[in-house]
């Protein structure tokens, strides 16, 4: 029986998916490690056959993030981009995909030097902000709404009930890359979103320990297309990190809560102070979408970017000095990590493209973690103090 069915969040993040084995009743899902189950006659193969199409402690993770995510079906895999991969392999060669300019630079890399190439998709990069600009790329071929919301790194905010609204009109499928949110903060299926995509290396594994990733479907047949595509390409979650990445998810509305605590007090505090040119955070009033996020997110997410004044020597002397904070790629750990956009995640734009989209040298990327705001404070202050 489904425990958590009508709960609040928090509670669910705990009991749905029902992860307690039903074979023992263990409260934790085993780590199941077998890659093949015995078929009990002939012809007759149990719920289980070979790990590559389903393994019981992935299946465990997979009902949890479904159904927090709202959705009927979820896939884990083996990072991020392999879940991001699998969705492109519901299109066919000469499929159009629109999707926003400012996304996670690997997810650009895939679409525009991969997937262009190896596939013959066509990509149009737009500032999905603005929907008319979005209506205007669509093509006869287009399929697919691609969309990241908040976005990598500069946090902007697409309206995703419009999103959906123009994608029905077109017969387009629209997936939402809501690893910035979680679904503890903005559940893109509810809006009628087809698909959610998450690097549960992130908030929802939690710890900077595992990497992977998670789709999550609305419909059971773009489910068992979705399935059928990660059994023939194979990225899948190993059922180690499967049991890693769901440990994580059931703190993660704890873990969000002060994760969004912190970064709400951060991002007012540098605001405020003289070495910082401008924030990037959708919680702020003078943040454009403010109003669109304040509508469609419970919170406004935990990661904050800011201009420093100056250029590569100040952001060098800023990072060099921090102590709390680890200068590290990456978000969504427990610990504060301090990244620079236009050398990690962005690094494989040009630099000329990364001007375009504002992802400038002297932009620095902040995910607070769950330590005393006090000591973050502190921190960011001695280290803003020396530039
Ligand atoms: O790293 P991986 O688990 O494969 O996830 C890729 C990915 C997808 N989507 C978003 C929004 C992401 O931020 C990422 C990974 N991002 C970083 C590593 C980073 O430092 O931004």
């Amino acid at each position: 029986m489904n425990k958590s069915t009508g709960h609040k969040l928090a509670t669910r993040c705990i009991h749905a998916g029902n992860t307690v084995d039903a074979a023992t009743g263990a409260v934790v899902p085993p780590i199941v490690t077998s890659t093949t189950f015995e078929q009990p006659a002939f012809g007759e193969p149990g719920p289980f056959v070979y790990s590559r199409a389903s393994n019981p402690t992935r299946d465990a993770l997979e009902r949890l993030v479904a159904e927090l995510e709202s959705g009927v079906r979820g896939l884990a895999f083996a990072s991020g981009m392999a879940a991001t991969a699998t969705i492109l392999e519901l299109l066919d060669a000469g499929d159009h995909v629109i999707a926003p300019a400012d996304i996670y630079g690997g997810t650009l890399r895939l679409f525009s030097e991969v997937r262009t190439r190896t596939f013959g998709l066509e990509f149009s990069f737009v500032n999905f902000c603005d929907l008319a600009e979005v209506e205007r790329a669509i093509r006869p071929n287009t399929k697919l709404f691609w969309v990241e919301t908040p976005t990598n790194p500069l946090l902007r905010i697409m309206d995703l009930e419009a999103t959906v609204a123009l994608a029905r009109g077109h017969g387009v499928l629209v997936a939402v890359d809501n690893t910035f949110a979680t679904p503890c903060v903005q559940r893109p299926l509810e809006f009628g979103c087809d698909i959610v995509m998450h690097s549960t290396t992130k908030y929802l594994g939690g710890h900077s320990d595992v990497l992977g990733g998670l789709n999550v479907v609305a419909d059971e047949e773009l489910g068992r297309r979705m399935v059928s595509m990660r059994s023939a390409v194979g990225g899948v979650a190993g059922p180690f990190d499967a049991y890693l990445t769901l440990r994580g998810v059931k703190t993660l509305a704890l873990r969000m809560e002060r994760h969004q605590a912190n970064t709400m007090v951060m991002a007012r505090w540098l605001d405020e102070h003289p070495k910082v040119e401008q924030v990037y955070y959708p919680g702020l009033d003078s943040h454009p979408q403010h109003a669109l996020a304040a509508k469609q997110m419970d919170g406004f997410g935990a990661v904050v970017s800011f201009v420093l004044r100056g250029g590569l020597a100040e952001v060098g002397t800023f990072m060099n000095a921090l102590d709390v904070f680890t200068l590290a790629e990456s978000l969504g750990g427990v610990e504060s990590l301090a990244g620079h956009p236009a050398t990690m995640s962005h690094s494989n734009l040009t630099a000329g493209r990364r001007a375009q989209l504002g992802i400038l040298d002297n932009l620095i990327r902040l995910s607070p973690g769950i330590e005393d705001i006090d000591d973050l404070l502190a921190d960011l202050d001695y280290a803003l103090a020396g530039c």
